[in-house]
């Protein structure tokens, strides 16, 4: 697929790093100006990225401002608060996480987690420190050092915390922590959860977008909430939450980056002379990638996150369906993923502005191309599908996925979502990680 564009890749990339300046708070990246005025986790990966490109240095503040708000039960919040006590709602307060004493002092956080991309965001600080030398070389090893027992202690805690029974998937307990937020993979469990009374709120996020459409409604967000009473009410105890939450799924694309982190900080444990903690991330990674190629549906090809309330699968046409690209693992699995992932229900539908594929397939009943985790295109997670078939070396579908983000990307806009057919920005503008996924893209 080719695209022409007139934005030079110069004008992207500063206009790239720009949004990262001005999201830029000093020790923290906000997701967003103004939409998302703190720090998340997943973001913050894909923003050190991107800023490790523009600078080394910077890009290790950024881990270490996140692993500053790790709990010491090892578990890393979905977000970090800034200073912003207003601008986002549920702030803090509504957490209720200022009672747990797991959390460390004078940082503010959530009381749940996102995926674990943060291994492969190291590798990069890492790597850009060896190609640049001197005293980035220097850091990014000294950081590599510093930090690597706290990402060991993030990634053993998902294992044990998270797959007690050791499924080979990341039990999630809200539809934040997937980061697919109102993806239509949660329609199921999220049906048959019936709030009880839900302490009364006022929502910010419909006041940072053109349409209120591309968020989810309140209905969700009461539920949203509910569950975050519910965790609330036992300290957010990792013992006592699966016993008192409505929300529990076997996540299958939350799982498939645990295996592709696992086995990246296997690597970076073996070059610190970790070996048995190296050896133990790599059966880490075997679990999880096994874990995730078993829930492929055999009739779609599709793999499958699982409801643990319902005890049922969920069989839903979205991009998680494609976990198995980013888990890595069995040739021919990855083989018939790709080719589905080129096929006309996802890149190769021949509507779409640019061949990327939806966040929910087109010919999916559950398909809108407007609202948010329902049908719109997420540059980040082009991205991801990229850095992974570079990994598996599949230099065609990454260099078709680069070709392709670019062309959107030169709106310039760094949305966070696109509408598939109109190429549309949508969501928040100016989104960090959009604006890092362009950075990295470009090189
Ligand atoms: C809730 C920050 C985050 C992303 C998620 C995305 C959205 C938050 C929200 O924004 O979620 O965590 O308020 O909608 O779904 O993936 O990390 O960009």
């Amino acid at each position: 697929m080719t695209c022409t564009r007139e934005t030079s890749d110069e004008l992207i990339r500063s206009a790239a790093v720009e949004v990262l300046r001005t999201n830029d708070l000093g020790t923290m990246t906000t997701a967003a100006p103004n939409l998302y005025p703190h720090m998340w986790s997943w973001d913050a990966a894909f923003v050190t990225i991107g800023l490790a490109r523009v600078n080394v240095s910077r890009a290790i503040q950024e881990l270490r401002t996140l692993l500053g708000a790790q709990w010491s039960t090892g578990m890393i919040p979905h977000i970090v608060f800034s200073e912003d006590e207003t601008g986002y709602f549920p702030g803090p307060d509504r957490w209720g996480t200022d009672a747990v004493t797991a959390r460390p002092a004078g940082v503010r956080t959530s009381g749940i987690c996102q995926p674990p991309v943060h291994a492969i965001a190291l590798r990069h600080i890492v790597d850009r420190g060896r190609e640049n030398g001197g005293n980035d070389q220097e850091a990014a090893e000294a950081f590599l050092e510093e930090s690597f027992d706290s990402w060991l202690a993030w990634h053993r805690w998902l294992a044990e915390a998270r797959d007690p029974e050791g499924t080979g998937l990341i039990e999630i307990h809200h539809g934040w922590e997937s980061g697919f937020d109102n993806s239509p993979r949660w329609d199921g469990p999220y049906g048959s959860i019936h709030p009880g009374h839900v302490e009364p709120f006022t929502r910010r996020d419909t006041l940072h977008v053109a349409d209120a459409v591309q968020r989810p409604d309140n209905a969700e967000y009461t539920k949203y909430l509910w569950l975050v009473q519910q965790m609330d009410s036992v300290g957010y105890n990792d013992r006592l939450i699966p016993q008192v939450v409505d929300f529990r799924v076997r996540d299958v694309f939350f799982s498939a980056i645990m295996a592709a982190s696992s086995d990246v900080l296997a690597d970076l444990g073996e070059e610190l002379g970790r070996h048995p903690e190296a050896a133990e991330l790599h059966q880490m990674a075997t679990r999880f990638r096994n874990g995730v190629a078993a829930t492929v549906d055999p009739a779609t090809g599709l793999a499958r996150d699982y409801d643990v309330g319902a005890a049922e699968w969920i069989s839903t046409q979205t991009i998680s369906g494609f976990a198995p690209l980013v888990a890595g693992g069995d040739r021919a699995l990855l083989e018939v993923q790709r080719k589905m992932l080129r096929g006309k229900d996802w890149m190769g539908h021949p509507g779409l502005a640019f061949a990327l594929p939806p966040s929910t397939s087109p010919n999916s009943p559950a398909f809108k191309p407007r609202t948010y985790w329902r049908g719109p295109v997420w540059p980040f997670l082009n991205l991801l599908f990229g850095w992974a078939s570079r990994r598996d070396g599949h230099l065609e579908l990454y260099s078709d996925l680069r070709e392709a983000s670019l062309c959107q990307l030169a709106d310039l806009q760094f949305a966070e979502y696109y509408e598939p057919f109109t190429g549309e920005p949508l969501g928040s503008l100016a989104q960090a990680w959009t604006a890092a996924a362009a950075i990295e893209w470009l090189q």
